[in-house]
């Protein structure tokens, strides 16, 4: 059996290192990679995919901790992807080393990665989509994607998420000024985290005065829960609220937003197509050196460049 064979196979018998091994190939962008997401396709589609963000030290792995935690105890196994671990709060893959160190370590039921954002711009999604995929595929229930809610990674999470969580705390009311505009309208449900301090309930209100100032129409009404994550309290709350969102999905909203997906996910894929090909075709005629040369010279500007490039591939 050749390598990428073995590792399909090894994931679809949810084999631990093979799921590993799989997602190594996938975040490095290895030549096997589109191999393996294409034979495991269509073992894919049945996990819940959570997205949680919010800004740094909201508190975001501590409540995935807890969720983890109930989640195991109604039976269902749990993929977590910590997309760009990096923030000053947690220095690295904080939530993955803790939560191996306790009880999860020998958990089967549970698989936790870290993902460096270090490959950005559109890669960032395409990966972390293709490492859904294998969780997915190797029989996770609920997948749990964190990110820190910053420009690009909102639009990002959205992208792989079917319900989407924001995080926030009391403390980071400039940081909810901040990052309203976007943070704001991604969100089917909203939490305030760590209830146990003072200005918690000023944090909901604020929340919850944003929210009513969305008039639009929408068939789905994102509420704002309270948790101590710390402590577990309104745990509880926000699997039921979760669970609610996804039955709404069940009822139509899952097709509409799958088809979307759909088409955001082929219109990336012809252009990755068609850029690789490209390419490949001016490296093996030599052209590729040229064309750079011209920009180190300033001989001509980039765009310029692909200009002559596009025409050539439309003149002949
Ligand atoms: N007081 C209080 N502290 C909390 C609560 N939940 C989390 N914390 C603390 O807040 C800090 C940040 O928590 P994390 O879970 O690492 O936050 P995060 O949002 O994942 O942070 P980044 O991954 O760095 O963006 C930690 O010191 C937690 O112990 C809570 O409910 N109450
Ligand atoms: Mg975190």
């Amino acid at each position: 059996m050749g390598q990428v064979a073995q590792l399909v196979q090894g994931v679809l018998r949810r084999n631990r290192r093979s799921i590993a091994k799989a997602i190594t190939v996938i975040e490095n962008n290895e030549p096997e990679a589109p191999k393996i997401v294409a034979q495991l396709f269509q073992k894919t589609g049945k996990a819940h995919v959570i997205g949680i963000t919010g800004p740094t030290g909201s508190g975001k792995s501590t409540l995935i901790e807890k969720l983890i935690r109930e989640l195991r105890k109604s039976g269902k196994t749990v993929g977590v992807i910590a997309v760009d671990p990096t923030s000053p709060f947690t220095g690295g893959a904080f939530l993955g080393d803790r939560v191996r160190m306790q009880e999860h370590s020998t958990d089967e039921g549970v698989f936790i990665r870290s993902m460096a954002n270090r490959n950005a711009t559109g890669g960032l999604s395409r990966a972390t989509k293709d490492v859904i995929r294998i969780l997915d595929a190797s029989g996770k229930d609920v997948i749990i994607v964190e990110t820190v809610g910053a420009g690009q990674s909102e639009v990002e999470i959205v992208k792989v998420s079917n319900t989407v969580i924001v995080v926030l705390a009391p403390g980071l009311g400039d940081d909810i000024q901040a990052i309203k505009a976007g943070i704001m309208e991604i969100g089917d449900i909203f939490v305030v985290n760590k209830a146990d301090r003072q200005n918690a309930n000023k944090t909901w209100s604020e929340v919850q005065a944003m929210l009513e100032m969305n008039t639009e129409e929408k068939s789905w009404k994102p509420s704002v829960l309270k948790t101590k994550a710390l402590t577990g309290e309104g745990i509880a709350e926000l699997l039921a609220r979760i669970e609610e969102h996804r039955e709404y999905l069940k009822k139509g909203a899952f097709e509409v937003h799958r088809k979307g997906e759909a088409e955001t996910e082929l219109v990336e894929a012809i252009k990755q197509k068609i850029v690789e090909s490209i390419i490949a075709d001016l490296r093996h005629t030599g052209e590729w050196e040229k064309l750079k040369q011209k920009i180190l010279t300033k001989e001509a500007d980039p765009y310029s460049v692909a200009d002559e490039v596009l025409k050539k591939l439309v003149h002949g």
